[in-house]
């Protein structure tokens, strides 16, 4: 779980996460926050929690970074600290790695018959774009490249070097994968999406540098060394 100033909601979105019987271990990453949210980390006693403190912000590729390296248990799943993102999905996540049919499963916001909040129209394009773009470079054929829920083997995850370390990270997970001789499934999950008034802090800049990293990270952005031309953040 990476975590930055999420007060408002980190203790609920822990709570259940806790009370998910498929979860052997919550490994929280918080990012620097400097509101509150620590405080309330340091409030957690459970076993199943390990909480890993960065000395500043980072960004939640480096968030995820600092957690991967952590874990232990056999399948691992990104929770996101807001409320967005239900635990109670993480069977349907989990199903194709534990049948042995998937290496990785993404969770789609954009498919299935579970329940999704309609908000931004402009977010939901940009997405789709980005996706779009993304499935071009890869040919993969997902319809949510950018969702937090992505479930992996851990082995397959740890075996990825994570280089972005803000929100570029989804394009270049998703450009690694695609890769590497692998098993992706997608299944349909509920999405409870927030308002910029609720503590969004994704921006129009975020998608900008999604789309370079989609470029920079597929075979020939790598071999051009496109990431060069990448400002450092
Ligand atoms: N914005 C932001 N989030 C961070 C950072 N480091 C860790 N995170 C965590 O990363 C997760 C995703 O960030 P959000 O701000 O929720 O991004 P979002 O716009 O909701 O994006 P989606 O949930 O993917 O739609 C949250 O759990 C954050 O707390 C950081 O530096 N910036
Ligand atoms: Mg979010």
């Amino acid at each position: 779980m990476p975590c930055y100033n999420e007060h408002g909601t980190v203790s609920r979105i822990v709570d259940a996460v806790l009370a998910s019987p498929l979860v052997g271990e919550l490994i929280i990453v918080d990012d620097g926050s400097a509101d509150g949210t620590r405080e309330v980390l340091a409030g957690i006693d459970d076993d199943r929690v390990q909480v890993i403190l960065h000395d500043r912000n980072l960004g939640k590729g480096a968030a995820l970074r600092t957690a991967y390296a952590a874990a232990s248990c056999p399948f691992v799943i990104v929770q996101d600290a807001d409320l967005e993102y239900d635990p109670a999905d993480y069977a349907v996540m989990i199903g194709p790695l534990v049948d042995g049919k998937a290496d990785v499963v993404y969770g789609s916001r954009f498919m299935g018959a579970k329940p999704h909040r309609v908000l931004y129209f402009w977010h939901y394009a940009g997405n789709k774009f980005l996706t779009t773009v993304s499935n071009m470079v890869t040919n993969l054929n997902l319809t949510d490249m950018e969702t937090c829920f992505k479930a992996f083997r851990r082995e397959v995850i740890q075996g990825i070097e994570i280089e972005e370390s803000r929100f570029g990270v989804e394009p270049e997970v998703t450009a690694k994968i695609a890769r590497l001789d692998l098993a992706i499934y997608e299944v349909g999950i509920s999405y409870d999406g927030r308002t910029y008034a609720d503590g969004k802090k994704i921006g129009w800049r975020d998608g900008f540098r999604a789309l370079f990293c989609i470029v920079a990270y597929s075979p020939a952005g790598e071999a051009l060394r496109l990431k060069r031309l990448l400002p450092r953040r």
